[in-house]
């Protein structure tokens, strides 16, 4: 089930004319400022974020999961639900898939992706739960997978990482993230300096097995299930990571997986300048790895990040990051936060494309700082949501996309059709 494209339109016919007047006066409002507005739309219009298949059900924390009504219950309807997503907000024709939540026949998975008009960016593996039934993971995961101390272990996690690769290669992914949750909750309970050779050791098997156009992304996480260390738990681990392991492999940066008030776009910026930023997990947070709506608690943060990739310009051409969500929907319908986080994420890329970066480079250069700041913050401050709906609009998507969603019934339609929901992959992020 979809949203068809006539029921768009029926729906922008009733906003129109004030998106109209309101985009016509940003852009005369901007060109005071001498942007040009449909230089800025098409550059928002042509910027993706990729969505992630375990956000389309509720999520949970580890007290409790409140499953919501007509939940995807398998992959299929989780790609329905992304065709959705796409079909409002025309912001995710991208899908990350997890394996093995995800698992399914790969020529199925792109004849149903090619009828919805969607594709799949990065793959990510799973070694961080237990796979009871799945023959090829009969051992436990318990005491890590990559950096496990018993090398079947970890054989077993590299099996499963190059299964991963596979799939995605025959389902035109060109990217897998390896996302670990080993690590120790003792002082003493693992060796810090050998679990991370092992993990070293087993990434590099990984490696020597990928397509010769793929790349590997390493993300990394402060803490969660560890709680006292974390094997990949920090850029830096992840950048030596990347390094070694040469010029397939890149670091992801996952916005949550960070200590609070950490300067994220510094990372950015420092993993721009190695030319080994891979992409990102876009979220929000307040505390740790709250795995909230991208730009629902810290929107100035999401722009300064942006900030970072427009102003690093032809530096991050070649480097071509992934942008991708990650997120959990506790108490939101997941459709709707997916299509608010993909619209809050072209809001800061448009935001930071409005910002004078001639003037700016100046008061920087002149030690102005007040100016500096000014600079900035007016481009942050400028109110471009007529710019991300008429983006939306031209690709014929929903001048509002929320309003859209709620007046075409798709929830209650397929809470019809899928009564005994019991969504895979949602309840851990
Ligand atoms: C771990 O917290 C993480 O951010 C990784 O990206 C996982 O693949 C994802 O969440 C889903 O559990
Ligand atoms: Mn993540």
């Amino acid at each position: 089930m979809t949203i068809a494209p006539a029921f768009v339109a029926e729906e922008n016919v009733r906003l129109e004319a004030d998106h109209r007047t309101d985009y016509e006066a940003l852009g005369e409002k901007l060109s005071r400022r001498g942007v040009d507005i449909s230089a800025v739309t098409e550059a928002v219009a042509g910027f993706f974020v990729a969505v992630p298949s375990w956000g389309t059900g509720a999520g949970g924390t580890r007290f409790a999961r409140f499953p919501g009504p007509g939940e995807p219950r398998g992959i299929f309807e989780k790609l329905d639900d992304c065709g959705v997503i796409h079909a409002l907000g025309r912001a995710t024709p991208g899908v990350s898939l997890h394996i093995p939540w995800d698992k399914a026949e790969p020529a199925a998975l792109k004849a149903k992706a090619d009828e919805l008009g969607l594709h799949f960016d990065a793959m990510n593996s799973n070694t961080f739960q237990d796979h009871p039934g799945d023959p090829r993971q009969p051992l436990s995961y318990k005491f890590g997978s990559l950096s496990h101390a018993d090398p079947a272990v970890r054989a077993q996690a590299v099996a499963h990482n190059i299964e991963t690769v596979e799939i995605g290669e025959a389902i035109g992914s060109k990217a897998i993230t390896v996302w670990i949750g080993d690590g120790a909750n003792f002082p003493g309970q693992s060796d810090l300096g050998k679990s991370f050779e092992r993990y070293l050791g087993a990434m590099k098997e990984i490696v020597a097995a990928l397509p010769a156009d793929w790349r590997i992304f390493s993300e990394h996480k402060m803490y969660e299930p560890a709680f006292y260390s974390t094997v990949v738990s920090d850029w830096g681990t992840s950048y030596m990571t990347a390094q070694e392991l040469g010029e397939k492999a890149f670091c992801l940066v996952d916005l949550g997986h960070h200590a609070p008030n950490v300067n994220i776009e510094q990372i950015v910026s420092r993993l721009i300048r190695a030319g080994k930023l891979g992409g990102f997990h876009f979220n929000d947070s307040k505390y740790g790895d709250d795995d909230l709506d991208a730009g629902s608690i810290d929107p100035f943060r999401l722009f300064l990040i942006f900030n970072e990739l427009v102003g690093a310009g032809t530096a991050l051409d070649s480097l071509n990051p992934a942008h991708m969500i990650d997120q959990s929907h506790n108490v939101t319908d997941p459709i709707e936060s997916l299509i608010r986080s993909a619209g809050e994420i072209r809001r800061a890329y448009a935001q930071a494309l409005l910002v004078d970066r001639k003037a700016l480079e100046h008061h920087q250069e002149t030690g102005d700082a007040m100016m500096a700041s000014e600079t900035l913050k007016r481009g942050f401050r400028t109110d471009v949501e007529p710019i991300l709906a008429e983006a939306r609009r031209r690709a014929g998507g929903a001048i509002d996309p929320i309003a859209a969603y709620r007046a075409s019934g798709y929830r209650a339609k397929v809470a019809a059709e899928r009564p005994a929901s019991v969504a895979s992959g949602g309840g851990i992020v």
